[in-house]
């Protein structure tokens, strides 16, 4: 299919820590499947990180972490546009025009914003409420059709929808309307210490954590850790949180169905079953955790993939700015 007719993706994760299970099963390891037959942007989104208070130094060293972990996740930088988020100013500006179309009402709404602001009581800033229109503004930017995201991301997705459609219906059609693509099977990875929670990369305590990049015995170790419950048995069910969190990763890593997975365990403690899931997970990520080490060696080969990306980016992201102005009625 000619590059022009094809449909166009795109998605963005935050340098605001290492990355998790979470993170791997829910966003990146599905950004691949669309490579072939979409145009595809995967973006470093480090605007958004700011909206919780980084350390520069740490800030600059997770963006080029989480750039060579899409590609050791088998994002091909001549298949996909990888690029850093400043990199391209038309973020930040179509972000402040759509802050002009988004209502208030709407932002205070969204469950992010609610929860942030509860863990960041001492900072919570003006982008952390606007969060959202810049988001919309990342997918409306490129046109999108499709944006792979967990389940989390869903509300910010609806208002950016609606966003887009508002501003279509003041000013004519300018903006494509996008779909969500959540994984069913992987839309929320929980915490393994509170498994009502997601499992979140900010979380202060490391053992409800899987980073991607964690040595086999730290997973085996966290794994060995995980709450369940008082029961015995290894079956999916929302009265046993902890155990269908840990029967969804070994799933997603094992390929085997919840059915396999209860025949398998059946009659055998919960011990058994936590070592299985650490085995499968670390085997899973194994590697991606080698190609990451040959990649985050090579600094400027990074820097050569988020130049070349930020410029085919800049490309797209200017014919709708261009747009955009003409319709607000800025002079040019
Ligand atoms: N636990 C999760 N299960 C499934 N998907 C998840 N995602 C995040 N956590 C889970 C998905 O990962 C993508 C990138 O997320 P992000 O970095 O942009 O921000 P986030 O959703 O706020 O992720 P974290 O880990 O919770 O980060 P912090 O702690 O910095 O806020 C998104 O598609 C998200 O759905």
């Amino acid at each position: 299919m000619a590059e022009n007719d094809k449909k166009i993706v795109f998605s963005g994760v935050q340098p605001s820590g290492n990355l998790t299970i979470g993170n791997y099963l829910g966003a990146i390891k599905n950004f691949s499947r669309f490579s072939e037959e979409y145009k595809t942007f995967y973006c470093v989104v480090d605007l958004h990180a700011i909206t919780v208070r980084q350390v520069p130094a740490e800030l600059r060293k997770r963006t080029y972490e989480t750039l060579a972990l899409y590609m050791a996740c088998g994002l091909d930088p001549q298949k996909n546009t990888l690029f850093v988020q400043s990199h391209v100013p038309q973020h930040a500006e179509l972000g402040w025009i759509l802050d002009c179309y988004t209502m208030f009402g709407e932002l205070s709404r969204m469950t992010q914003f609610k929860d942030k602001s509860a863990k960041n009581a001492q900072n919570i800033n003006a982008g952390l409420f606007t969060y959202p229109a810049l988001m919309a503004a990342d997918i409306l930017l490129y046109q999108t059709d499709i944006v792979p995201v967990g389940i989390d991301q869903k509300q910010h997705l609806e208002l950016a929808r609606d966003v887009a459609s508002r501003f279509n219906l003041l000013y004519s059609d300018t903006f494509k309307i996008p779909e969500g693509y959540i994984p069913q099977d992987t839309m929320k990875i929980m915490s393994l210490q509170e498994p009502t929670a997601k499992m979140s990369k900010s979380d202060p305590n490391e053992n409800a954590i899987v980073y991607i990049l964690d040595s086999k015995d730290d997973i085996m170790r966290k794994f060995k850790r995980a709450v369940t419950d008082s029961d015995t048995c290894v079956r999916y069910s929302e009265d046993k949180p902890g155990v269908s969190n840990l029967m969804t990763i070994y799933r997603a890593f094992s390929g085997k169905s919840f059915d396999e997975i209860e025949r398998e365990f059946d009659g055998k403690g919960y011990g058994d079953f936590k070592m299985a899931v650490g085995e499968a997970c670390a085997d899973g990520l194994k590697d991606v955790r080698e190609e990451f080490a040959r990649l985050i060696a090579d600094k400027s080969h990074l820097e050569a993939v988020m130049k070349a990306g930020a410029e085919e980016a800049y490309g797209y992201a200017r014919r709708t700015m261009s747009k955009v102005r003409r319709k607000i009625g800025f002079v040019n």
